[in-house]
């Protein structure tokens, strides 16, 4: 932007041409220059005369020539300097010589905003770029835009002052809330904090907790595993017990009953009739087979089977089932007259059973005998039937048994108690009749463990427990070969 042409800046340190200050000063200087021509061609003439004779004649020649030549220059000369005076006086003065800058402005020195003239001589010209952008156009926007908003804010004022009332009081309320809130936010953010806080030390106490419940769940488990032990212990020790109990209170009741006539039964006398078998063999019979005993209640007596070899002999046999030739699915009327043959299958009835059991304390032995030849037994010190009825046989004959022993196991223990059943007369404690269902006659509950009056079905069996069942020895599915029921007085009665 700032340049100086060359053609107008003067060398520095050149010394500046000296020029006449006015025009009166000229033309004095161009008379003076006049006179010291003319002086000049004086001289010239002078100094040829002085010279030889022979070159006077060219003498004449050479002072013309010299003297236009010398016009001509002084012309020449003084046209130069007019110009350069008239040229001088149309331009500006120069600036003095060391003195102050001077600045100007639209001076014609091309399109230079502002020109400077240096104390030394020297020229800046500044320049306008021409590639300056024009802002105007958005100065003019910007001052539009300026006097919008200002108009804007000058509407939104007047608005804003109509409802400064309500939102002022809006505002305070507002602030007010947003003071509650923010107190009530760092109350919760404590809550917060304790609550984690309280969570953290919840799960701790919740996992020590669970460790617990493991560790007492086990314990509950063994204690549960030891109890359930402990239970059938105690239930087996209690079930045994009962059937202790129950034949003891049977053995009791039986005793009682009988003691009076237990204790008038005196010795079988010499030649009187036998009340059993163990008179008969208190007599000296020592063969098996049958003989006519009387008991004290069947005074007419009846024809028995008299076991006198097994255990010391004496029993009275009153159930027999050797191979299967008699039927023993009878009715009420069968099983208390008694069938069969007395040698044979036979039932002697249960109210010869009544009569001699009622004598005095008897004992009971059951011979069981299987399809393999084994043979077991089961004894019982108490027997009767009917011992504590006014009608035995309105009441349906009761049996009264205990004390077991024997290799049979006991299969009748807990038959104690019960009436006798047949398939017309039920007595039993099931919904149906245990005799007919079961294909027999007994001193049924609900149903059996044994039932040794059932159908003679030789051995294993596919139905369920209608043969000649005694379950402790062979369970429900096998038919015995043959089955011995007899009885005798204990041996301290027969003393
Ligand atoms: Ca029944």
């Amino acid at each position: 932007m700032i340049g100086l042409p060359s053609g107008l800046m003067n060398s520095p340190g050149k010394p500046a041409l000296e020029f006449v200050p006015d025009l009166l000063g000229q033309e004095r200087w161009l008379q003076r220059v006049q006179r010291m021509v003319n002086d000049w061609g004086k001289i010239m003439n002078s100094a040829s005369e002085l010279g030889d004779g022979s070159q006077h004649k060219s003498k004449g020649t050479c002072s013309y020539l010299l003297w236009t030549t010398s016009l001509f220059v002084i012309v020449l000369l003084a046209v130069a300097v007019t110009g350069t005076i008239v040229f001088m006086n149309s331009s500006q003065a120069p600036p003095m010589p060391n003195g102050p800058p001077l600045i100007r402005t639209n001076q014609g020195e091309g399109n230079a905003l502002v020109t400077v003239d240096r104390g030394d001589g020297s020229r800046i010209n500044i320049f306008v770029d021409p590639n300056c952008p024009d802002y105007n156009k958005n100065f003019l926007q910007l001052e539009g835009a300026h006097t919008s908003l200002l108009h804007s804010l000058t509407n939104h004022d007047r608005g804003f002052k109509g409802q400064k009332g309500q939102d002022h009081s809006l505002l305070v309320n507002l602030a007010e809330q947003l003071g509650r809130l923010s107190s009530h936010s760092s109350q919760l953010k404590v809550d917060y904090e304790s609550l984690r806080h309280g969570q953290g030390s919840l799960v701790q106490e919740l996992n020590v907790l669970q460790t617990e419940q493991g560790r007492l769940i086990q314990l509950l488990s063994e204690s549960q595993a030891n109890m359930a032990k402990a239970v059938t212990s105690v239930s087996e020790a209690l079930r045994s017990l009962q059937k202790e109990t129950g034949s003891i209170k049977n053995r009791l009741k039986a005793d009682l009953q009988r003691a009076p006539s237990r204790g008038a039964r005196a010795k079988a006398c010499a030649g009187s009739r036998p009340r059993d078998c163990s008179d008969v063999y208190a007599s000296g019979q020592r063969d098996d087979g049958i003989y006519s005993i009387f008991p004290s209640h069947h005074p007419s007596g009846f024809q028995a089977f008299c076991d006198m070899t097994t255990d010391g002999g004496g029993w009275t046999v009153f159930q027999r089932r050797v191979d299967g030739s008699v039927s023993f699915f009878r009715e009420w009327e069968a099983y208390r007259n008694g069938f069969g043959k007395v040698n044979g299958e036979h039932w002697l009835g249960l109210k010869q059973i009544y009569a001699l059991t009622i004598q005095a304390n008897y004992e009971l032995r059951i011979d069981l005998e299987d399809f393999e030849n084994n043979t077991v037994f089961a004894q019982y010190g108490t027997f009767g039937v009917g011992l504590f009825s006014v009608d035995p046989d309105d009441d349906g004959y009761p049996l009264t048994v205990a004390n077991y022993s024997g290799s049979a196991g006991d299969s009748l223990l807990k038959h104690s108690g019960m009436k006798f059943t047949t398939k017309d007369q039920d007595n039993d404690h099931s919904e149906n009749n245990c005799a007919s269902f079961y294909r027999g006659a007994w001193w049924y509950r609900n149903c059996h463990t044994s039932n040794l009056n059932g159908q003679y079905l030789s051995g294993q069996h596919s139905s369920y427990a209608d043969g000649i069942e005694w379950s402790s020895w062979t369970g429900w599915q096998y038919s015995l070969k043959s089955s011995e029921m007899k009885i005798r007085p204990t041996r301290e009665e027969n003393k």
